[in-house]
């Protein structure tokens, strides 16, 4: 059973960081800390995408993770992609504290997030709030500012 992973966010501007994940059992929820440096202050989407492939950049990482079919949310919300964990703030540091716990998100079996890719947008998530097709898929977040694939640690 994997019980910790670490994921280290670059992109092609100043934005970098590094996320831990800690789940305690399988059914566990999953804990999240760690920081994201260089943001301007405010909020910016953070999501699971589905591929662990950064070949063309933060891009090769495909949509949200989003193995049962549903429309984007929020980290709240019972129906979304399990890889919706809505904004981290940035403050006037330009630092986002990463202090997230979330119910769906899994480190073990078919439907494990190692392997795939945590993705730091330009714009804040709507949630799915916004009112139109693109806020039920990616939340208007805008571009990709720095990502990088979750690995197993020890
Ligand atoms: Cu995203
Ligand atoms: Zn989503």
């Amino acid at each position: 059973m994997v019980l910790k992973a670490v994921c280290v966010l670059k992109g092609t501007g100043d934005v970098n960081g590094t996320v831990y994940f800690e789940q305690e059992s399988d059914s566990a929820p999953v804990k999240l800390s760690g920081q994201i440096s260089g943001l301007t202050a405010g909020e910016h989407g953070f999501h699971v995408h589905a591929f662990g492939d950064n070949t063309n950049g933060c891009v090769s990482a495909g949509p949200h993770f989003n193995p049962h079919g549903k429309d984007h949310a929020g980290p709240t919300d019972v129906d979304r992609h399990v890889g919706d964990l809505g904004n981290v703030t940035a403050g006037a540091d330009n630092i986002a504290k990463i202090d997230i716990t979330d119910k769906m998100l899994t480190l073990n079996g078919p439907l494990s997030i190692i392997g795939r890719t945590m993705v730091i947008h330009e714009k804040a998530d709507d949630l799915g709030k916004g009112g139109n097709e693109e806020s039920l898929k990616t939340g208007n977040a805008g571009a990709r500012l720095a990502c990088g694939v979750i690995g197993i640690t020890g």
